[in-house]
């Protein structure tokens, strides 16, 4: 196949309610697009990177420059020899950049797909048909709120729930709901990096609440601190921002930094290396499970697919629409019984609804060959 121009969309979607984490508090969510034309068709893929770069080094007008500037015209070279499976090595030499990568990737790859009458789940070799649904809870202004908000989301059947910390909102907020919603709650927390290793006594202290996980609790660059902390505390240490590649998750599960590992395809450069470490820390006796990076529809229908592969035995942060947003850009996942159904058109099988583009988008920019 052959990429003919690729459209960058910038979209401003509102979001529900504040969603705060330990680096930053999110009222409007800003996102890119990556929209393909090849020769085959066209493919749509959402870039996970946030406006501001405060969860990876990543950040959407950074992510752009460099998709117009050195990624694109690469691949546009490649002329008829382009295939989703031919962009990372073609790309190799450009270090980092994984979120800008994964958005081309991913849009070409959904071309691809949806020219071969293939869906993304079955390329992937996944093996359900609906996976079981957590949700990410923020950092609250108080005890009380948390609850509400807790109570809501059990009561529309998301089967994990997983806590938002940071230092001085750790301890009491995972008693409060341990205490309420009682002792078979699956309930993980994630701390975004909040923590040091001088931290460690304090973060034993959760092992009381018998916690499923708690997900990349110090900086992402020290992978050895998370081996002390896994050695030091009973509650399984999960990596989520430090897992940027396979050879990364290998060296990280080996060295006992990762008992537990989060794969998000934007992070880590695409749907083919998140296949990938899915099958190192299978291999490795691993689960493994799909976080979010507050996905619209079109993120969140390929992370589904991931999802759906067998080794991701425990609920990801792959929520309904209806968690963030009042209106999302594609016909809206819902929750079932505490699932979400994995699409089954081919590629990423879902489309944006074009209405709702114009709605939110800020920015509509074509990159030609
Ligand atoms: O998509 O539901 C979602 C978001 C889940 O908590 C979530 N993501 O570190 O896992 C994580 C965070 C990153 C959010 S960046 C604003
Ligand atoms: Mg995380």
């Amino acid at each position: 196949m052959k990429l003919e121009a690729v459209e960058l969309i910038r979209l401003n979607v509102p979001l529900k309610s504040a969603f705060r984490t330990s680096f930053s508090s999110v009222n409007v969510h800003e996102v890119v697009w990556a929209h393909a034309i090849t020769d085959v068709g066209e493919g749509w893929a959402e870039c996970g990177a946030n406006d501001r770069p405060d969860y990876s080094s990543e950040y959407h007008t950074g992510a752009m420059a460099v998709m117009k500037q050195f990624l694109l015209p690469d691949l546009f070279k490649l002329g008829n020899d382009l295939t989703a499976e031919s962009i990372a090595p073609t790309l190799f030499w450009a270090k980092g950049h994984r979120m800008a990568k994964a958005a081309l990737e991913t849009s070409i790859l959904d071309a691809q797909l949806r020219a071969a009458n293939t869906s993304l789940a079955t390329y992937l070799g996944s093996t359900k048909t609906r996976v079981p649904s957590g949700v990410s809870v923020g950092i609250m202004n108080s005890l009380e709120e948390l609850e509400q908000f807790v109570a809501g989301y059990l009561a529309e059947g998301y089967v994990r729930i997983k806590l938002k910390i940071e230092p001085g909102w750790d301890y009491e907020p995972v008693k409060m709901v341990r205490e309420k919603f009682g002792d078979d709650l699956l309930l993980q927390v994630d701390a975004n990096t909040a923590y040091t290793r001088d931290d460690f006594d304090l973060l034993k202290r959760l092992d009381e609440f018998n916690l499923l996980l708690i997900e990349q609790p110090i900086n992402e660059e020290d992978v050895l601190g998370h081996a002390k902390l896994a050695d030091y505390i009973e509650t399984p240490v999960c990596l989520d921002e430090s897992i940027i590649s396979a050879d990364i998750a290998r060296d990280a599960i080996e060295l006992g930094a990762a008992e537990i590992i989060n794969i998000k395809p934007s992070r880590v450069g695409g749907y083919i290396e998140s296949k990938k470490i899915h099958d190192v820390s299978v291999a490795a006796g691993i689960p493994v499970w799909c976080g979010g990076m507050l996905e619209t529809g079109i993120g969140r229908a390929a992370n589904l697919a991931l999802a759906a592969m067998p080794g991701f035995t425990l609920p990801g942060d792959t929520s309904a629409s209806s968690r963030y947003f009042e209106t999302d850009l594609t016909e809206p996942f819902v929750l079932v019984d505490g699932h979400i159904d994995v699409p089954t058109g081919p590629g990423i099988g879902i489309d944006p609804i074009p209405e709702i583009i114009e709605r939110f988008a800020v920015s509509r920019e074509w990159v030609r060959a």
